[in-house]
């Protein structure tokens, strides 16, 4: 696949032969991430969510994939676009949108808002909002589970845009030269705001064989394709868990809406109504749908239904979000540094 002109898409359905039970996980959990932030974006207007929201409405592929390769006890961190993966390494829902609506019963009490998650029961230890910042970290949690010996997994996500931050290289490096238990994982969406990969990065480069010549094992997979994505991370796992040490993964894939916010934006110059069109051509959930009905190994009906149940719950979130109480003014100065 061509890395640096997004135009080019890879072609297909996704890698068939997934077992349906592992299908239909990937399935639904791209279906219940897709509905949540579909909800965050019609309703963004009526002011009830006050922070910033980067969504990863079109990239569903990579969180559904590596959340389910993933034990609950395994660490992740995460970026200014964390709601996916939030929800794929099975933080609580309604504690999500309670947070985005900056109340009490938050994730984080309502002060973090939606790039500032964190969930330590669900092994889900912080996102933010600077850029690369959160990689140092997860190779810290990764230093943590080889000197306590639990064979646990530090998970970190990142766009293509971290990876030319200085803290990207020293983390690799280091957790490639003390074999920490650290699965890297870059969605290359060819953008960093409003900046494509070709006026960032010298022609020819490919971030995971960059990556690859820090001394860890480095591939590249579709994006959009959650089994291929659900493959590669269950093996880069398997092979971290052995001791064999960190492993980076890129996939491509690309983001639909705006950078930060609810609408679409393909009217203002730094890309194409068509190359977005083309990618949407490529929706990982009507992807896997295609290939699932296609063999028969699901029903229109189990696919409606999989939609209403993760809409009901996503609804549920909401009035419990919109219900719950703001954080009385007395909390402001805990859980803070002073
Ligand atoms: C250290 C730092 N530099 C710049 C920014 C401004 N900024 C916020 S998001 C972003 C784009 C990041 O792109 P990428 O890492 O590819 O992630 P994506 O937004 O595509 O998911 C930038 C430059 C920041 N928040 N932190």
């Amino acid at each position: 696949m061509n890395q640096r002109n997004p135009s080019v898409i890879p072609a297909g359905l996704p890698s068939g032969g997934a077992p349906s039970s592992q299908a239909k996980a990937l399935l639904f959990s791209m279906k219940r991430i897709r509905a949540v932030e579909e909800t965050i974006a019609s309703r963004y207007n009526e002011q009830k969510m006050r922070c910033p929201t980067h969504l990863s409405i079109g990239q569903e592929g990579i969180a559904a994939g590596v959340g389910l390769a993933l034990n609950r006890d395994d660490f992740m961190m995460s970026t200014h676009r964390a709601h996916a993966h939030y929800l794929a390494k099975g933080g609580n829902l309604p504690a999500m949108i309670a947070e985005i609506y900056g109340k009490v019963t938050g994730c984080c009490r309502g002060k973090g808002g939606s790039m500032h998650l964190v969930d330590e029961e669900a092994g889900f230890m912080g996102s933010t909002a600077i850029v690369g910042n959160t990689i140092p970290v997860a190779v810290g949690l990764g230093l943590s589970i080889k000197l306590r010996n639990t064979n646990q997994v530090s998970c970190v996500f990142f766009g293509d845009g971290a990876t030319e931050e200085g803290v990207f290289y020293e983390s690799v490096s280091f957790a490639a030269l003390k074999k920490l238990p650290v699965l890297f994982i870059c969605e290359n969406n060819f953008y960093s705001v409003y900046s494509p990969l070709r006026v960032r990065q010298p022609e020819g480069r490919k971030i995971h064989q960059l990556a690859g010549s820090l001394g860890l094992p480095a591939s590249h997979g579709d994006g959009n394709d959650a089994v291929r994505v659900y493959d590669m991370a269950r093996r880069a796992v398997d092979g971290i868990r052995r001791g064999a040490g960190p492993q980076f993964l890129e996939f491509t894939t690309y983001r639909w809406r705006e950078h930060c916010g609810p609408n679409f934006d393909n009217d203002i110059g730094y890309r194409t109504e068509d190359e977005y069109l083309a990618w949407k051509k490529r929706d990982p959930i009507v992807m896997l749908q295609e290939s699932l009905l296609g063999d028969g190994r699901a029903t229109r009906e189990e696919l409606d239904g999989m939609a209403a149940t993760a809409q009901a719950e996503v609804d549920g979130a909401f009035a419990f979000a919109g219900q719950s109480p703001f954080p009385d003014p007395s909390e402001a100065y805990t859980g803070v540094f002073k």
